[in-house]
């Protein structure tokens, strides 16, 4: 499964993800079928269909969404700096075993990074494709000890008006939250990322560590998450309360299903330069082989 990283490199090539690339054909040529189950369902997910090429570094670190510091796509990059990471830790709590604080090193300490490249569809259509680090957030789950009446996980960002100018205006309700039912949180392909192109995550995306749910719309995937927490009702998200008409709570890429505003049936790739074509969108981002067993049965149109 080396033809993964064989592809040419059509993008700059001085740029950080060049060198990881060329490391990645070295180790995918070594180890064969091992270097494939290192990537994990993710990377799989996408066969059959074109092989993922990442975006570069500066199109996924110069191009977000992260509100707290500012609604332009370069305002995060710009004062994201001001938020301090050190130390971090995640409070969870709720319907667990183990509630407490855990520290973000004793969490790091317990976890199995892995890399996992997936497409990223923000609900504005766009879209990237990442190499993220992390773990699996079910592995997380496990540590603080899921009780059998725990039904969904709410996620909470971190809320400092001093470090984050776009909080002291009233965008949304403060602080950031988003919510999955249980049986999307403990999925193999939910990540909890912490990097990169193997670096440590950027703040602008979300450091120390944020969610990333790669068949759900991007304001799901919720950045610098201070809280986890257990609970036994549908949580409340940020997005669905600011415009519940415009954003549900499930959020799944979802061509058929338009924003009130927009079609949602294809996307714009970032990188793609200024001719190229909008591609088509596909269900559950391309990953309806892994997900849409957790959906059957319901109708999406009404659960969007
Ligand atoms: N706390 C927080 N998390 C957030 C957001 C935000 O504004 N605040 N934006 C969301 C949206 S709309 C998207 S598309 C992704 C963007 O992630 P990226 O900047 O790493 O591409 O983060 C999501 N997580
Ligand atoms: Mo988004």
């Amino acid at each position: 499964m080396a033809h993964r990283w064989t592809g040419q490199l059509t993008r700059q090539d001085v740029t950080p993800e060049a060198a990881w690339l060329n490391r990645r054909q070295i180790i995918g040529a070594g180890l064969g079928g091992l270097a494939l189950a290192g990537l994990g369902q993710g990377a799989r997910a996408a066969e059959g269909g074109d092989a993922l090429e990442p975006n570069s570094w500066d199109e996924i670190t110069s191009y977000n969404n992260y509100y707290e510091f500012g609604t332009g796509k370069e305002d995060p990059k710009r004062n994201a700096d001001q938020l301090t990471i050190e130390p971090w830790s995640v409070k969870i709590d709720g319907l667990v075993d183990r509630p407490g604080d855990y520290a973000f090193d004793e969490i790091l300490s317990n976890m199995t990074l892995e890399e996992r490249i997936y497409r990223f569809r923000c609900v504005e259509a766009w879209s990237m494709v990442v190499p993220w680090t992390g773990f699996e957030l079910a592995d997380l789950l496990e540590l603080a000890g899921v009780q059998s009446s725990a039904k969904y996980v709410a996620f909470e960002t971190v809320l400092r008006p001093d470090e984050m100018p776009g909080t002291r205006y009233n965008v949304l309700d403060w602080p950031y939250v988003e919510g999955l039912r249980l049986d999307e949180a403990m999925h193999p392909l939910t990540i909890m990322a912490t990097g990169i192109y193997d670096r440590d995550i950027p703040k602008q995306n979300g450091a120390p560590l944020r969610l990333v749910v790669p068949w759900k719309y991007g304001f799901k995937s919720i950045k610098s998450i201070v809280r986890i927490s257990l609970t036994d009702s549908e949580p409340p998200t940020a997005w669905n309360k600011a415009n519940p008409r415009e954003y549900g709570f499930y959020s799944n890429v979802n061509p058929e299903v338009d924003h009130p505003r927009w079609s949602q049936a294809t996307e714009r790739e970032i990188g793609g330069g200024l001719f190229s074509k909008r591609k088509p969108t596909l269900m559950f981002n391309g990953y309806g082989e892994e997900v849409a067993s957790l959906y059957a049965g319901m109708d999406l149109q009404k659960n969007f």
